[in-house]
């Protein structure tokens, strides 16, 4: 498949207004027909060319004449019309289709006998020859045709017209969406399903029907999913001022799907596991994803589809906006420092390590093989600190005008990144050509940050330079333009009053300052003594910083900073900075000790009782193995493993008697409720448990810490207490772990989504001997390649954060990832595609482990049948 560039973006020469769809469902064999009211766009006449892919075209036909072979081709995934007329005109294409072959989930496919479709990005073509391309938008009506008994519900988009018994046994159901679309949005949903009904009213008054459809078996775990989608309804009409626009809002749960959901108009799909919740079967942290998917999917209404993406380049116009609006709704759900805190470890381990790599691309990527390997870390997450950047320049007020005069210019429109941007600049009053490059210019920016006190002059200096380094699209990086918000504290902690400009009642003690040059000093008057730095508070730009503090200053940021997010990052670059130091012992076949300093300022944090419990979680935990990571030239991932471990059980042992008082304090004495501040106080309680069970490499717990675990895990009424004390235990226990994993299974074995829990425990459990499990388990019955969230669970566990163990000196690691990989991509090269991702980080590594990954990066090479997805990481990845 050939290179696609956004430079080469032409508009298309016919637009289609209307699309009337009949789909005769059969597993083998559905016929699909399709009317489509074609109009030229273009003053030149073109042939008509529609996208079809892995469909046999059974007729076309022009105005109401059937077309003989010689008027039309059908080759390379084009079906090509030479003439056509230069009025509107009517093209009706007939296509046969078998979704029960369908591994890859992408078009129409069965999922436990249920037909489903995924759209996004280029799905639509492999149900119909259509102009598959988000530009083209327009009214779908679709008539859906299947057997009674098997397909009871028939769904489509939009609002139920007409439906009715047919011969047969078979019957039919005609949906009507009146607001134009691109095809990607287009759904369709039959099968054998039940529905859970709700209602909410809008502020205008109007009564929206909400419908979740789920398999029998899954009837009552729906309610948190219906009340999350009613809290994000109200959320959007309040902070955008966004109404629904439909009389009906449906929700399918599946359990086959490639991605976490999908938000076709009116009818989203999702992939079960960001909607089937019970205390007894989700945890915490799946309630919170299954409010943030829910509220993603919907906040997608007015950021996706009623104003679309131009081209697939634009994707981040939708994705980074939208994955802004929904860590906005969550912050406001739960904690907003927790929140930002989670979003920043998204980016800096994960992300990060993306914009270092070989598939590094910028927010808006500049081509592309296979638009689905950028559905990224980049295009949605970093895309989002890129609307936060706006919205931290631009100041709540204004960036909510922007967001009107972008909804009121672009309504119905299939627009680009720049239209965004233009209506920001608008509210502003200011240019943003500069901030556009955190568009075009992939990596991570570095800052190097400089402080002069001169006592002399009561003035302090604050320099910063950044620096780029060079990705695949652009070699040298133009200065990005980046808001930085700082504060100063005296040697007492206490604030300085930075920001004299703002106005009363504002915040005085942080300043924004804006980077927009190579090097830029700041000048800040009236300061008596040398200041500490609060530095990029909030984490105000996506960046890497290098500011030389001493572990005094880290101390005062941790103590007495009034920004939680520097407090708690002031901790994270303390524990980094020792467990860098003792990597460099590890590696020297030294002995590895904590320091009683950062004990102790882990010991501050967790006695103090004034803070929010899910911060005080999130304060006492260790950078991930990601993170620190990155701060290695050459990743050692035993060192960085073993360090962190042992850092680990010398917490757990030098703070036991504290951690044991928090834990019992923090017993909980209702049944289970998901709010944020049950939540909080279970996250910090198994935290606690986690380091009281932390074992020393090799060691053993005492029977009575053990025991802990094992009794929570008996006694708890909720799957977050019993998960979290069964990993507890998995991780120190072999013999443990394997009689209380025998009995979970026991008792969740009919659960697929429980099922997943226990697979990825045991997929990431560092004991030795986990890969050969984990190959014993690829063969368990309740494993199938099939199913992504089964191969999610099992292999990317094992292979994307087991990294001790995958990355385990003799290659074996490797070897199964390879194995894997050509096991998939024959069925679902998008998830094979996805799997590869810790091989392409292979130049991170030591030459013995380069090689071992890139052997299997070849040999996926060679396979025969290699998909476009697959191809396209590899070859990025080697080149
Ligand atoms: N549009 C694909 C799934 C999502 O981001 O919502
Ligand atoms: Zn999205």
């Amino acid at each position: 498949k050939k290179e696609t560039f956004l430079k080469d973006y032409q508009p298309p020469a016919y637009l289609v207004d209307r699309v009337d769809l009949r789909i005769e469902l059969d597993a083998q064999s559905t016929l699909v027909q399709s009317r489509l009211l074609c109009r030229p766009n273009q003053q030149t006449k073109k042939p008509l060319v529609l996208n079809g892919k892995r469909l046999e075209v059974v007729q076309v036909a022009l105005n109401g004449s059937v077309l003989t072979r010689n008027r039309f081709t059908f080759t390379d995934g084009l079906l090509t019309i030479a003439h056509v007329p230069a009025e509107p005109f009517e093209v009706a294409v007939t296509t046969r289709i078998n979704p029960a072959e369908n591994t890859a989930l992408e078009g129409l496919y069965l999922s436990s006998g249920n037909y489903c479709t995924q759209c996004e990005p280029e799905g639509f073509r492999t149900i119909t020859c259509f102009p598959d391309r988000p530009d083209v938008m327009s009214v779908f009506t679709t008539t859906v045709i299947g057997d009674k008994t098997s397909c009871p519900v028939l769904l489509a988009n939009g609002n139920l017209m007409a439906s009715g018994d047919l011969d047969d046994g078979r019957h039919y159901a005609t949906w009507h969406d009146p607001f134009p679309k691109p095809s990607y949005l287009f759904a369709l949903v039959a099968g054998d399903l039940v529905r859970i009904s709700d209602t909410f009213t809008t502020r205008s008054g109007r009564t929206v029907a909400l419908h979740i459809y789920v398999e029998a078996r899954n009837r009552d775990k729906c309610g948190h999913a219906m009340r999350s989608l009613k809290k994000a309804m109200r959320w959007d009409e309040e902070h955008f001022g966004r109404e629904y626009d439909l009389d009906l809002y449906m929700i399918v749960a599946v359990d086959d799907f490639n991605m976490g959901a999908m938000e076709n108009k009116g009818l989203n799909v999702f992939n079960s596991k960001y909607v089937l919740a019970l205390p007894e079967t989700a945890t915490d942290a799946d309630y919170e994803g299954i409010e943030a998917v829910i509220a993603h999917e919907y906040f997608h209404n007015w950021t996706g589809n009623r104003i679309t993406c131009r081209d697939w380049f634009q994707l981040s116009l939708k994705e980074g906006l939208t994955v802004f609006r929904d860590q906005e709704f969550t912050a406001d759900m739960s904690s907003r420092p927790v929140k930002r805190i989670e979003d920043v470890n998204i980016i800096r381990s994960l992300q990060f390590r993306e914009d270092s790599g070989p598939m590094a691309h910028p927010v808006r990527p500049p081509s592309f093989v296979e638009i689905n390997n950028f559905y990224t870390l980049t295009v949605y997450n970093k895309g989002a600190e890129v609307i936060r950047m706006l919205f931290t320049l631009l100041g709540a007020e204004t960036f909510r005008q922007g967001m009107d005069i972008y909804f009121d210019r672009h309504d119905g429109q299939a627009v680009t990144c720049d239209d965004f941007v233009a209506a920001m600049e608008t509210a502003w009053g200011k240019d943003l050509s500069q901030f556009k490059r955190w568009y075009s210019q992939a990596g991570t920016p570095e800052l190097t940050v400089t402080g002069h006190y001169s006592a002399a002059d009561q003035q302090f200096i604050l320099e910063i330079e950044q620096s780029c380094p060079p990705t695949r699209e652009s070699v040298v990086k133009e200065p990005f333009f980046m808001p930085i918000a700082i504060g100063l504290l005296d040697e007492n902690g206490n604030a300085l009053p930075v920001n004299t400009d703002a106005g009363t009642g504002t915040d005085t003690d942080t300043k924004m300052l804006i980077l927009s040059e190579q090097r830029q000093q700041y000048f800040f008057p009236n300061i008596t003594s040398k200041p500490t730095v609060s530095f990029l508070r909030n984490f105000s730009a996506p960046v890497k910083v290098h500011h030389a503090q001493s572990e005094e200053e880290l101390h005062r940021l941790m103590t007495h900073d009034t920004d939680p997010f520097n407090r708690w990052e002031a901790g994270q670059t303390l524990s980094l900075r020792h467990i860098l130091e003792q990597i460099a012992n590890f590696q020297h076949q030294q002995p590895i000790s904590i320091r009683h300093r950062l004990v102790r300022g882990l010991r501050d944090f967790l006695l103090d009782t004034d803070l929010d419990p899910a911060f005080t979680a999130m304060a006492v935990t260790l950078p991930t193995e990601n993170w620190i990571g990155q701060q290695m030239t050459i990743i050692d991932p035993v060192a960085i493993f073993s360090v962190r471990q042992q850092f680990r059980a010398q917490i757990g042992l030098q703070l036991r008697d504290e951690l044991l008082q928090r834990y019992h304090d923090l017993t909980g004495d209702i049944p289970y409720q998901y709010n944020a501040v049950e939540a909080a106080r279970r996250t910090l309680r198994n935290t606690c448990l986690a380091y009281l069970l932390a074992p020393e490499i090799g060691g053993r717990l005492t029977p009575e810490l053990l025991q802990l675990g094992t009794e929570q895990y008996q006694r708890s009424d909720n799957m977050t207490d019993s998960i979290a004390a069964l990993g507890c235990v998995v991780n120190a226990d072999a013999a443990a772990g394997a009689a209380l994993l025998a009995d979970f299974y026991t008792k969740w074995q009919h659960d697929p989504l429980v099922v997943d829990k226990w697979l990825a425990l045991q997929a990431g459990c560092s004991l030795p001997g986990t890969l050969e499990h984990v190959k014993n388990l690829t063969g368990h019955a309740s494993f199938s390649i099939k199913n992504p969230n089964k191969v999610r669970a099992l292999i990317a566990t094992f292979c994307a954060t087991n990294h001790n163990q995958f990355h385990a000196a003799d290659g074996h690691g490797y070897c199964f990832l390879g194995d894997q990989v050509i096991r998939l991509d024959p069925l679902n090269p998008q998830i094979a595609a996805r799997m590869l991702t810790p091989l392409t980080q292979w130049r991170r590594y030591d030459p013995t482990r380069q090689q071992m990954m890139c052997e299997q990066l070849e040999r996926i090479r060679r396979q025969p049948l290699v998909s476009d997805d697959v191809q396209e990481v590899v070859d990025r990845s080697l080149q």
